[in-house]
């Protein structure tokens, strides 16, 4: 343990030392992490930026481009040679093509270098000529950082806090029923090793679709390459005592430890240590249709997610960090074009409450923090219909499923955030006034004006307050 943590803050010393003297004496670079849960909208965002900060006719709330400061930008080879390139071209050909449709869900962890040759600011831009900016974007899936609370835990509490937290949920039945009939004691065979791991994913994946954000340990749900490996191949028990040699609870104990050291420590050390600033997307709008619960699993999760940004909680990764953090975080609501834009100001009030807590943590620690907002691809139009003699604000897009055009109403938010989050605090099972609608629209067909990226809703805000101020 000693060992290991010393040997990661060599490495991490070795490699800040290499940062800095590059960031003063050649080009700067920032490294913006993208992270959510499953499905919030982290490779839209991802390919719709970089399309429009490549064509930025439609990025004003950029200041550089505002100022004309930015003389051009372009992709370039990314600096990690061993992590997977984001596969910008082919997810914009999916959202721009003759055909438009959503890009495939990705399971990994993905890189993309886009450079910048900008003109600085101020007093400096009469003096210095265009300078190169690299900026790093790197799309993980938020579940690894609720992995992190992992580290502090035993394999025996771990099991227990787990079977206690989905004692009650229909979703874990089955895995309970055997668990039940698993004696931890008994020599450890890989058949049964095998059978609870996939009863316990099994789990886990019921409990994702049914709304519950909490459900870790995240590689179980996204696997990648360490599908079926040992490391993968472990389950909560009901345990009476330490360990003895060669029992399932043995061999369960040592894999879950493998799981800490090879699968959660490499992530943060390899990835989470070098970010610079972090944009959270969070598909809000999708867990407050989905109920009370949800949304209450939702903040929880937010918290969690976010103490990874307070390093100073968890031993191990403050000394990873050496001090180093990071600088700003943007908590996003995406798939904002569900809403008419009157609603918008409610739904940012919305993420800035369900992040309340999170938030705090992080301007504790020094980051920044925002929250706003946005489509990165907008996919409908705006338009008032009148219903039972009242005007609705609505929004009109090709349906997902049968490709027709549509005008659907959400439900009208609350001015007061409290009003959802307090219910689902509460414990409530369904909202008392309203019932929100989600729909699934289609990438609309898109004819681009040259110099004009695809339409969003304000992704300029976003990348003003991620990278503005370093261009
Ligand atoms: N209308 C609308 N829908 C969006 C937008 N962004 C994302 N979506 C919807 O959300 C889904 C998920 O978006 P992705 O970008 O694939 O989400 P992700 O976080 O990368 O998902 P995983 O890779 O599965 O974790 C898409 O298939 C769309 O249906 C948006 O700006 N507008
Ligand atoms: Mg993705």
């Amino acid at each position: 343990m000693v060992i290991s943590s010393l040997a990661d803050s060599l490495v991490r010393g070795v490699e800040t030392i290499g940062d800095t003297v590059s960031e003063t004496f050649f080009e700067p670079v920032i490294r913006l992490g993208v992270t959510g849960l499953a499905r919030s909208g982290k490779t839209v965002f991802i390919t719709s930026l970089v399309a429009n900060l490549l064509d930025r006719g439609r990025m004003t709330g950029l200041t550089a481009q505002q100022e004309g400061r930015i003389n051009a930008a372009y992709l370039q080879p990314q600096p990690d040679d061993t992590v997977p390139r984001f596969d910008y071209e082919t997810h914009l050909s999916a959202l721009t093509g003759p055909t438009p449709h959503w890009p495939d869900s990705t399971r990994a962890v993905s890189e993309l270098r886009l450079s910048f040759k900008a003109r600085p600011a101020g007093l400096l831009a009469g003096l210095q000529g265009a300078r190169t900016v690299h900026l790093d974007i790197v799309d993980y899936p938020g579940e690894w950082l609720l992995d992190l609370a992992l580290l502090d835990k035993s394999y025996e509490d771990w099991s227990q806090e787990t079977l206690t937290r989905i004692e009650t949920r229909a979703e874990a039945a089955e895995y309970l029923a055997l668990v039940k009939a698993t004696d931890p004691s008994g020599a450890h065979d890989e058949p049964t090793a095998q059978a609870l791991a996939a009863a316990f994913t099994a789990y886990l994946n019921q409990a994702r679709e049914a709304g519950f954000y909490d459900c870790t340990p995240g590689r179980f749900l996204l696997p990648g390459d360490l599908a079926g490996s040992p490391v993968l191949t472990f389950a909560p028990l009901v345990l009476s005592g330490p360990s003895r040699r060669k029992t399932l609870q043995r061999e369960m104990e040592r894999r879950f430890e493998a799981y800490k050291s090879q699968v959660v420590k490499p992530f943060f050390r390899d990835h989470f240590s070098r970010i610079d600033r972090q944009v959270v997307l969070v598909d809000a709008l999708g867990a407050i249709h989905k109920g009370p619960q949800a949304v209450e699993d939702m903040r929880r999760a937010m918290a969690d997610i976010l103490s990874a940004f307070r390093p100073g909680r968890n031993a191990w990764l403050s000394q990873l960090l050496l001090g180093k953090r990071v600088e700003r975080v943007l908590f996003a609501a995406t798939k904002a074009d569900h809403l008419h834009h009157t609603q918008h100001p409610r739904m940012t009030a919305i993420i800035e409450a369900l992040t309340r807590e999170a938030r705090d943590r992080a301007n504790f620690a020094g980051a920044q923090t925002a929250a706003l907002s946005l489509a990165s691809l907008r996919a409908t139009t705006e338009e008032m219909r009148r219903h039972n003699g009242v005007e609705l604000p609505c929004v009109r897009g090709t349906l997902l499923d049968s490709g027709k055009q549509a005008a659907f109403y959400p439900g009208e938010l609350p001015e007061d955030p409290a009003h959802l989050l307090g219910p689902a605090r509460n414990g409530a099972d369904s909202w008392l006034d309203e019932d929100y609608g989600f729909m699934a629209f289609a990438p609309a067909h898109l004819t681009l004006k040259p110099g004009d990226g695809p339409p969003h809703i304000r992704l300029d805000r976003a990348a003003q307050f991620l990278i503005g101020d370093r261009l």
